[in-house]
Formats: structure tokens, sequence, C-alpha cells
């Protein structure tokens, strides 16, 4: 697997396509994640977009993160997805019924029945520093605010009932890194009934199925949302039914990032004490779970499967969730930050770019061009690179930077990238790719 050569633009020409490939995606009334596998708005996506957007036209940025704030249920929870009015994904709004059979959901945009990880305050701070005294990005500040607390307290509420800090989640693509090897044993309980409405698949009409999840996973997707259809997404009850209930490493950690960096901004916007400093509670509490979760035997945190009453120690990138939000003591932070660089994983020496990649390519499961089980996600390489400048690691950052500014230099904006070749994978004039490379620029 000998790199090939690839063309490299200027960092000009390179935020031009970036922004030509936004306006691309751009429906009228939002930004589709992709052109063709993902035309609609996915949650975690349009965090990461509103960012990049910041930079090209503030309000349209702040105009983006309304959009998803406005599909916010009922209840506080922000679905994974909010649909556009045409098709073209599986499954769609009808497959998911959730305005059907939740009062909480809203009728009109139609959305998923479940979330993705909370980023979007992370987003909000990046917006409202880029567009400091902008009359577009105050407003957002004064209405997003309680959204995106109440969207942390529905979290709190409903993903950590018993008050551990872990936070759960119940389906594979509530993490975001939909068939990681951290699911596989957790789904391997998940046996479709016969009673499975029939399906066809969409996703593989644009990426190869090489690079897609295979049919038996697609089964096990599809059959969670039969099961939280049967409870009509009533979020106590899914949480008591699903045959997936995961205490989410990764998730916990975003959401402990999250809410420090939420609490920040409501102290500085005058939002209610009492709110900000609950905020930094389940900050807290969420962090010393992270730190809970730390293996010393594998230098990594790890997952918890709720339903088999056992940790799960898959080696992945989300592993190193604890650099996100901090906590670990200093000797063993240090060992983790040297081992995301070292030759498991960024530093390994066959990979394209130094950047650390789904799963080591030391790992017996690796496979380079599978989706997250392998690949390399610019997305996740930005969110690292953030949390390290905010934890003071600036020539790491700015190391990871470059490294991933050389992968994307060609301005395919692949969803994912083989990280031994380098060659963009999965869609093409992935939004979110085209918007961390925006903001990798400036
Ligand atoms: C299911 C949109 C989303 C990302 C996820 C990524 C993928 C969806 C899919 O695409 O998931 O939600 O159909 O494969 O795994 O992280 O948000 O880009």
């Amino acid at each position: 697997t000998a790199a090939a050569p690839r063309p490299r633009l200027g960092s000009v020409q390179l935020a031009a396509c970036a922004a030509w490939t936004l306006g691309g995606n751009d429906n009228g009334s939002m930004i589709t994640a992709a052109p063709r596998l993902y035309p609609h708005m996915w949650s975690w996506d349009t965090a990461f977009i509103s960012i990049g957007l910041a930079h090209l036209n503030v309000d349209r940025a702040v105009r983006e993160l309304e959009t998803l704030l406005a599909a916010q249920w009922r209840n506080g929870m922000l679905p994974h997805i909010v649909f556009s009015e045409g098709g073209g994904y599986f499954p769609g709004p009808e497959r998911w019924g959730a305005a059907e059979l939740n009062s909480d959901a809203p009728d009109a945009p139609r959305t998923s029945g479940i979330c993705q990880p909370p980023v979007h305050a992370i987003a909000l701070r990046r917006i409202v520093d880029i567009g400091a005294g902008a009359a577009s990005t105050a407003r957002l500040l004064a209405e997003g605010w309680p959204k995106l607390y109440r969207w942390h307290e529905w979290l709190v509420r409903h993903r950590d009932p018993h008050g551990t800090g872990m936070l759960g989640i119940v389906h594979g693509w509530e993490s975001g890194m939909d068939n990681s090897p951290r699911w596989d044993d957790p789904y391997s309980a998940v046996v479709p009934g016969q009673d499975l409405p029939p399906y066809v698949r969409l996703d593989r009409r644009v990426a190869s199925a090489a690079e897609r999840p295979s049919d038996l996973e697609y089964d096990r997707y599809l059959w969670l949302i039969e099961e939280m259809r049967k409870v009509r997404y009533d979020a106590a009850q899914v949480v008591r039914t699903s045959s997936f209930l995961v205490g989410d490493v990764f998730v916990t950690a975003v959401f402990a990032l999250a809410s420090e960096v939420l609490a920040t901004l409501g102290k500085e916007s005058g939002q209610p004490a009492w709110q900000v400093r609950q905020l930094r509670g389940w900050a807290h509490r969420s962090r010393r779970a992270v730190v809970a979760a730390y293996s010393p035997q594998t230098g990594l945190a790890r997952d918890y499967d709720r339903r088999a009453n056992r940790w799960l120690t898959t080696r992945t990138i989300a592993g190193f969730a604890p650099l996100l939000c901090g906590g670990l003591d200093a000797e063993d932070e240090a060992a983790m930050l040297a081992r995301i660089l070292g030759p498991d994983w960024a530093g390994h020496p066959d990979l394209f770019a130094a950047i650390p990649p789904s799963v080591s390519p030391n790992d017996p499961g690796f496979r380079p061009r599978e989706y997250w089980r392998g690949p390399v996600w610019p997305v996740i390489a930005w969110l690292f690179g953030w949390a390290f400048e905010q934890r003071g690691w600036t020539d790491e950052a700015s190391r990871l930077r470059a490294e991933c500014l050389r992968l994307t230099g060609d301005g395919a904006f692949g969803e994912y990238y083989h990280p031994l070749t380098g060659e963009p994978l999965g869609s093409r004039h992935q939004s979110w790719t085209a918007t961390v490379v925006l903001d990798w620029l400036h």
C-alpha cells in the first residue's frame, strides 16, 4: 500500500474549495452533511459545520446552529438527524416515525429518535469567539445557551439516571462511531427479531461496500429502532428496554468538556448562577467517571456494557477520552499523551500523516478502509487538537493541525481517509471535513 502522489492545493485554493463544498451542500434550508450519502442535517456534524462557516459568514453559522436547535425535542433532546424535505437516506423519517409516536418530537421538521455526542457548546464557544461583537452571535448566545443547558440536562436525566457520571447510549449511532469495534460485543447480544420490517440500504449506492458497515450490522441498527418504536421513544423506557445500553466513555468526556465550556459561556453572559454551578458539577462528575474508566493495563479508558455488566477493553481512539476532558493524574496523563503520539498511534511509521487513526495499525482488528475500524477521521483529529490547545499542549496541537492539512490538502474532503495511503474514503465533499479544514487554515 505505497502512498500514491496526491495533488496539494495552496491554502487560499484549499479554503476556496472548502467554501465551495459547503455552498454546494447548502440546500437552501440547511447545509447537509454530504451531498449524496447524507442529504440531511446531522447533530454533531452541524456543530462542526457551523464552526467553519463562522470563518466565512458568521450570520450563516449562527443560522445553521439555530436550525438544529429549532428541532430540539420538547423534552430537551437534540435529535441526531433533522430531515430535509428531500429523501435519499435510509432510515428516513417514515421508518423512524418519531413525530407519530412521541409528542415531544417536533412535527416539522421531521427528526430521528436518538441523539449524538454533545459537542455543540464547543461550537457555540468558537462562533462567539470568531464573531465577537456581531448581533447574531449575541442572539445565539442569549437564545441558544438555555437550549443547550436543557440538552445537557436531558442527557443527565435520561442517560445517567443513577448519577454515576458515565452517560449511556442506546444505539451505536449515538456514539457517532457507528461500527467501531468498541460495539462488537454489545451488538453481538442484539438479535434482530423475525418482525424486523424489510428495508433497502441506500448508503452503498454512494460509498463502496468495503468502506461501509455490513448487512448484519445494519440489521442490528434497524432492530434497535424497532425496539425504540415499541416504547414510542419514551426516554426512560428506552433505557430500560433497549438490548444495547453502553456507558460511552468518549461521549462522557465530550459531555464533561462541553459542560465546562457551557458553564464558562453562561458565566460570561450572565446566565443564572445556579445553572452555571450545576453544569460545573456535571462536568466534574463525568470527568471522574472517565478517570474511573481508565485501565492501567491498556493505558486507555474503557466503555462499560450495562447489559452484560462488564468493561469493554477494545482499543480504539475513544480510549484517549481523558485527554479531552482532563482529570487523570499527571503521570498517567503524560503517558497517555505520549501514547497517542507514539508508534502505536499517530507516530506509527507507516502512516501517510501523523494523525491517530480510529484503530491502531498494530491492532489485529485494524481495517484501513472500513469506516470506524481503522480510517482516520479529520473531525476527530480536530476535536483532539482543540482539546490539546485548551490543555496548553500547543506544540502538539499545531503539529496535529499541520499533519491534518497535509492529509486533506487535495481538497477532496473525504468523510474519512486511508491511514496508510491518505486516500479519501466514504463520501467526498463531506461538510464537516471541509469545515474543520477552514478552521485549521485560520
Ligand atoms: C448514521 C453524518 C454521520 C456522522 C456519523 C457517521 C455517519 C450515519 C450513517 O454519518 O453515521 O448516523 O448513516 O452512517 O458515523 O458520525 O454524524 O456524517
